[in-house]
């Protein structure tokens, strides 16, 4: 039955009516009135910590928002996607990353007569065994010598999710093993890569779920043939293992039967680092913490499924996040790691939320009437500071910021660690506090400056604050923390997906990709010249053969 429309919810008609309010509310004085703020907006799971407190809301606000997540049917979805419904009604796919994180002995799940558990146990125990003999030497290259360099050629889904962990738990990597990852079709990135590595050490792994990706596809044949140029064809099943749903693609390209490690169909390329394409962080941290991430993110399942709405962080998430959308009407959304090793978080969730709920009709296919998916942007928060802060400062557009901390460093530089946590909180407290103007006429007259001068300088040091963030903070960053930290950010997406009534698992719009370039490739490269194009295209393609 189509869902009823956002509009037309009485919770969504009362939050209309409270936005205007809302929009004037200060959050000093928020916190002011309520010395007990921070407890009633903070929530615990899976051994994250989420403060929601500095948001422009209160608790009847809240309220509204839940019953919203109860009209929209959160709960009702929710169920039906661990269930293995077919929720992704464009392409007729159940949604069931969080059957790649659920134990071993977890009840059966059985989708179009698969075993899903015993099927991802099965591969999860090879790539156990695989990434064992890699990390200990017994796999060795076609001369005997062990493996030092893995190259993962995959893009989207298939490298944003390996890259971004293999970055996090850097710590936890095995110290003889050097991860690199290529994506672009630009030969530079691949260029950069096999200028570096020998052939004799390295294992390519290609990962593509459809092995038609043509970006990935090129820098796979090329790798193969720069490998069979230095070495002979028999040595291929030393040196190229592949992760894909699409055996028979795999089979053709010369990879063994046995390192091809396989996932399904119910796995959305940016859900997927959950499973065998995540075979290169198994491979540098090991499968033991592997495992912990899995467990990670098990975890944060487990509460999403089980927590009540009103304690459930990821749904609280979502809520915040959509009521800064819908109500503040705020079009981006920043994110702010303040740890090093989360450098690449933006650009994983970047993809997570954007192509998930990038979306303009709702799963019926009814065009929406109302705002979705903001832009997701950003870098590591220190860094961020002496950039664009000054922006989310001071200027015009109020852009929500997510701060995501480590209370304990994975290094003894005390000193480092307390700057660092320092910086952070003093950034959220920042933008929710800012700074009036008779607070910089005091400080201006404090330092001694003539009254004209302040009048001049005064509004250019004037910070309007009331600016939201939330804050999530972990012990440290462990592989179990990350994994639930990943998991949050997913639920989170999908709970905003049922808001907003798109379909969060397909993405049409990145398939167009894959299609255009295909007819301009054959034109730049052939000696025909249709000029089927506007006169830029053309123009551009013109250009490109010119300079052949
Ligand atoms: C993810 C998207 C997309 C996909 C890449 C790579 O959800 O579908 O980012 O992961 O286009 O696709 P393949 O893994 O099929 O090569």
């Amino acid at each position: 039955m189509p869902q009823p429309s956002l509009r037309s919810s009485a919770s969504f008609q009362a939050l209309s009516k409270l936005a205007p309010d809302a929009a004037r509310w200060q959050m000093r004085e928020l916190f002011a009135g309520d010395p007990e703020r921070f407890k009633a907006m903070s929530v615990d799971a899976a051994g994250l910590f989420l403060d929601y407190s500095k948001n422009r809301l209160d608790g009847r606000t809240l309220e509204l928002l839940l019953q919203l997540a109860r009209e929209r049917g959160v709960e009702a979805r929710r169920d039906a996607m661990f269930a293995g419904e077919k929720i992704n009604n464009t392409e007729q796919r159940a949604v069931l990353h969080t059957a790649l994180r659920a134990p071993a002995d977890a009840p059966k799940l059985i989708v179009d007569g698969q075993d899903v558990h015993a099927d991802v146990h099965a591969v999860l125990q090879r790539v156990r065994v695989f990434s064992d003999a890699v990390r200990s030497g017994t796999w060795l290259g076609h001369t005997g010598k062990a493996i030092v360099d893995v190259v993962n050629i995959g893009i989207g889904g298939s490298d944003l999710g390996p890259k971004m962990v293999c970055l996090a738990l850097r710590q936890y990597s095995h110290p003889g093993l050097r991860m690199h990852f290529v994506s672009n079709v630009d030969g530079h990135d691949l260029d950069a890569v096999l200028s570096i590595v020998d052939p004799e050490t390295t294992l390519f792994i290609i990962a593509s779920k459809t092995f038609t990706t043509s970006e990935t596809m090129m820098n796979a044949q090329t790798a193969r043939k720069w490998f069979t140029a230095l070495a002979p064809e028999s040595a291929l099943a030393r040196h190229f293992v592949a992760v894909s749903t699409n055996l028979e693609a795999i089979k053709t390209f010369g990879i063994d039967p046995d390192t091809m490690f396989p996932f399904w169909d119910w796995v959305g390329g940016r859900y997927s680092v959950w499973s065998a394409i995540g075979l290169p962080i198994a491979l540098a941290v090991g499968f033991g913490y592997f495992s912990d991430f899995l467990a990670g993110a098990h975890a944060m399942d487990q509460h999403f499924k089980s927590a009540p709405l009103a304690a459930n962080m990821p749904v609280l998430l979502a809520l915040v996040g959509f009521w800064n959308r819908q109500f503040l009407e705020c079009g981006s959304v920043s994110i702010a790691p303040y740890h090093q090793d989360l450098s690449r978080f933006p650009a994983y969730l970047q993809q997570l939320e954007m192509e998930s709920n990038g979306k303009r009709v709702t799963r019926d296919g009814a065009a929406v009437d109302y705002a979705t998916c903001p832009a997701v942007w950003g870098e590591c928060g220190t860094n961020g500071q002496h950039a664009y802060f000054q922006m989310l400062h001071q200027g015009t557009d109020v852009t929500p910021i997510d701060f995501i901390a480590a209370l304990r460093p994975g290094h003894e530089l005390q000193r480092h660690h307390a700057a660092l946590l320092a910086n952070c909180f003093a950034q959220s407290e920042a933008f929710m506090r800012g700074k009036t103007i008779t607070e910089v006429y005091a400080d201006l007259q404090a330092q001694g400056l003539a009254p004209d001068e302040i009048e001049r300088l005064a509004p250019h040091k004037t910070f309007p604050g009331n600016r939201p963030s939330n804050t999530i903070l972990m012990e440290y960053l462990t592989p179990h923390s990350l994994g639930a930290l990943v998991a949050l950010y997913e639920h989170k997406t999908f709970v905003q997906g049922v808001l907003w009534d798109v379909n969060s698992f397909d993405q049409w719009g990145v398939e167009l990709g894959k299609a255009l370039a295909k007819n301009i490739e054959a034109e730049l490269t052939t000696t025909v010249r249709p000029e089927l194009h506007d006169s830029s295209t053309n123009g551009l393609i013109a250009k490109a053969r010119e300079a052949v």
